[in-house]
């Protein structure tokens, strides 16, 4: 099947259209034109960060500078659907810092003009994470430099963007409970140099250099059911609540969200977890979402359905919690995501992991994350 074969036959918009008498304009959109019908047609069916904030949320999206230059027209689709914009990579070590001394903010500075002169806001990822460094941080850092290198990396890099940025992500992904510490920290070299105490460095220097960022500490694999998440929630929780206990300046948790399809992602584990959060005065920020096909049946239908099922469970789930306002997506369109690469199907077929086609058209996913949204009590 081609991938610009309309997602809903007649007899599905004939369904919707059914049971859609005096729904929302954005649904009459979609039976009136058709989900995926022109690349046009859809600029009418209305804007996910419309909708969103007219519920009090903050849409957006990750983006690539290399993609919004070479690409116009999903370029068009992010600013006539975003609300704010965080650089994919462009804002890591590996990007930011050629080499010990420099700092090359090109990348980033471009999305950053791209999102103001479109009127969306900036967020930054990621301030401190063991990944993409770049090849001469492991042979140059050390026991006597290790604090100065890091205080120096942030205070230059958000005194940058002081008073612009709508939030960090200050430290990414800090647990790892394989690592087999008793506080399910990460083993990384902040840790080796400098203690469980780099995480409180690393919020105080980000506050400093901008007192007005919302500051986030972004963690991964906390939403399915089971016994590992559970394990790495009740880490994360114990972290945030030494860190809050502390004084440290925390304002948020950056939930990942990178979902395989078949997870319950409303699960009572994960509830509990964001209720204990809320209580300790954090914001809950969905940060990276996308829905992983690559287990599901090749056929596209189906797979939009399950994906699409899996998008509007988990937001009807999660938009109940009134402390998350932000909702960001990692990409907006499978013709640019991560997913394919790193978990390819095995019968070779693309993986369709975001809200948008490769074809730049509008999906179920698209139409499932549009009504939880217009369902979502406004905050
Ligand atoms: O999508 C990002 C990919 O292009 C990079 O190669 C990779 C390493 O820098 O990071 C990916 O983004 C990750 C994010 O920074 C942290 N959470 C998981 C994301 C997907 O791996």
């Amino acid at each position: 099947m081609s991938i610009g074969t309309p997602m809903l036959t007649r007899r599905d918009l004939l369904k919707l259209a059914l049971t859609t008498a005096g729904a929302p304009a954005y649904v009459q959109g979609l039976v009136q034109r058709g989900v995926g019908q022109t690349a046009d047609a859809f600029s009418s069916l209305g804007s996910l960060q419309q909708i969103a904030a007219s519920r009090g949320i903050r849409f957006g999206s990750m983006v690539r500078k290399k993609t919004l230059i070479a690409d116009p027209k999903y370029a068009g689709l992010v600013t006539q659907h975003c609300r704010v914009l965080v650089p994919g990579n462009e804002l890591k070590w590996d990007a930011l810092r050629p080499t010990p001394d420099q700092f090359d903010f090109s990348g980033s500075d471009w999305i950053q003009q791209f999102a103001k002169s479109h009127g969306m806001q900036f967020r930054g990822h990621t301030l401190v994470w063991e990944q993409a460094l770049p090849k001469w941080f492991v042979p140059t850092i050390n026991l006597d430099n290790a604090k100065q290198v890091l205080l120096s990396h942030i205070s230059t890099v958000v005194g940058h963007y002081a008073g612009q940025m709508h939030s960090w992500d200050v430290v990414n992904e800090g647990i790892e409970i394989e690592d087999g510490r008793a506080d399910g920290l990460k083993v990384t070299p902040w840790l080796i140099y400098l203690g469980p105490e780099y995480m409180d460095l690393a919020f105080h220097a980000a506050h400093q250099a901008d007192p007005k960022a919302m500051l986030v500490y972004n963690e991964n694999r906390l939403e399915p059911e089971g016994a590992a998440a559970e394990r790495q929630r009740q880490a994360v929780l114990a972290l945030l609540t030494r860190l809050v206990k502390r004084g440290v300046p925390i304002h948020g948790l950056g939930i990942q969200s990178h979902f395989v399809a078949e997870t319950d992602a409303a699960n009572s584990g994960l509830k509990r977890f964001l209720h204990a959060v809320e209580d300790l005065g954090l914001f809950i920020l969905i940060t990276e979402l996308d829905v992983r096909d690559y287990r599901l049946p090749g056929d596209i239908a189906v797979r939009d359905g399950m994906v699409s099922k899996q998008y509007y469970n988990y937001l009807s789930f999660i938009l109940k919690f009134k402390s998350v306002k932000t909702l960001m997506t990692w990409g907006l369109s499978d013709r640019y995501t991560w997913q394919p690469k790193d978990n390819p199907r095995n019968d070779g077929l693309t993986g369709r992991p975001l809200l948008f086609d490769a074809n730049l058209r509008p999906k179920p996913a698209f139409e499932a994350v549009m009504r939880a949204f217009d369902e979502a009590p406004r905050r």
